[in-house]
């Protein structure tokens, strides 16, 4: 089972600033979390960060015949990006959405998740053990579609 992890815009400055709202561990903590979690289920894993829209369109369109799944934190693009739940909806790769913290009790402009309508399941508020669950989610998914 390959997996593919998607960040999005700004994930790469975790722990260096909202702890309150992100947690204290930075993105390498982060990308330690996802390769042990998939170690330990026997799953394949790459992690990827972008801060541009048309490339993390670009590496969803890239994970068809190559992956079997995606978890996806869109960060702001959650939000906005029309295009990243298109690319999601054209690959039709099973896909989970995350959220560090609980975007339910932030602005009103976070309330709308595009991405989120082309994902099977969402997470939110779990801080990164989100992405653990996430994973795990979505080995379960995979063993049971
Ligand atoms: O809660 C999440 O995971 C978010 O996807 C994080 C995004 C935010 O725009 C979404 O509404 C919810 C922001 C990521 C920015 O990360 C930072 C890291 C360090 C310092 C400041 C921001």
């Amino acid at each position: 089972m390959n997996i593919l992890v998607i960040n999005g815009p700004n994930l790469n400055l975790l722990g260096i600033r909202e702890p309150d709202l992100y947690g204290r561990q930075d993105y390498a903590a982060l990308v330690s979390l996802v390769e042990e979690t998939c170690r330990q289920a026997g799953m394949d894993v790459e992690v990827f960060q972008s801060n541009h829209e048309g490339a993390i369109v670009d590496k969803i369109q890239e994970a068809l015949g190559k992956f079997d799944g995606i978890v996806i934190n869109p960060a702001a693009y959650t939000h906005t990006s029309v295009a990243i739940l298109d690319a999601l909806k054209a690959v039709a790769l099973p896909a989970v959405e995350v959220h560090i913290s609980d975007v339910s009790q932030r602005e009103d402009f976070r309330q709308i998740s595009y991405a989120g309508m082309a994902c099977v399941k969402t997470y939110m508020g779990l801080g990164l053990e989100g992405y653990r669950q996430a994973l795990l989610y979505l080995k379960e998914y995979l063993q049971t579609h």
